[in-house]
């Protein structure tokens, strides 16, 4: 399930495209994570306020999608360069590495809702492997 090349420049397309939006789909995408699996929420017991679009979400919303801007920069070493990030989620958050998932699956839908004609089968399966490489690479150090 690596990248291939023409992978990687579909995902850098498509980010060009969405990422002024980042704010706005980190959002969204967190408060889907929150209702759609509220399981999730164990993590942010500690927020005032998990409703869909509180404060707390959208602030958390932004730091995600700066994770995933970083992302898209080191696409060429994911491991390498999302292992801070990692060892983070393993040894401090101690968020289960399923969750990852549940997360980009929030991603793909929010991404293809918000920009429909962008979203065309080559850049779903370039974005669904590169969620799942950045999953991969964030559970890295649970090893
Ligand atoms: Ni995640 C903090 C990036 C998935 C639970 N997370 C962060 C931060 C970034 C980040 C960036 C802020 C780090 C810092 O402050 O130094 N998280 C990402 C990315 C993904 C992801 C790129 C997946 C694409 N995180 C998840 C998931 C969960 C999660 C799926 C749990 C369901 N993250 C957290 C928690 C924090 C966190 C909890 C700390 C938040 C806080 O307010 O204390």
């Amino acid at each position: 399930m690596s990248l291939t090349e023409k992978d990687k420049a579909a995902v850098k397309a498509l980010w060009a495209k969405i990422s002024k939006s980042a704010d706005a789909i980190g959002a969204d995408a967190l408060s889907r994570l929150l209702s759609v699996y509220p399981q999730t929420k164990t993590y942010f017991a500690h927020w005032p306020d998990l409703s869909p679009g509180s404060a707390s979400v959208k602030n958390h919303g932004k730091k995600i999608m700066g994770g995933v801007a970083l992302a898209v920069a080191k696409i060429d070493n994911l491991t390498g360069g999302l292992l801070e990030l990692s060892e983070l989620h393993a040894f401090k958050l101690r968020v289960d590495p399923a969750n990852f998932k549940l997360l980009a699956h929030c991603l793909l839908v929010v991404i293809s809702t918000m920009f429909p004609n962008d979203f065309t089968p080559e850049a779903h399966v370039a974005l669904d492997k590169f969620l799942f490489n950045v999953a991969l690479a964030l559970s890295e150090k649970y090893r």
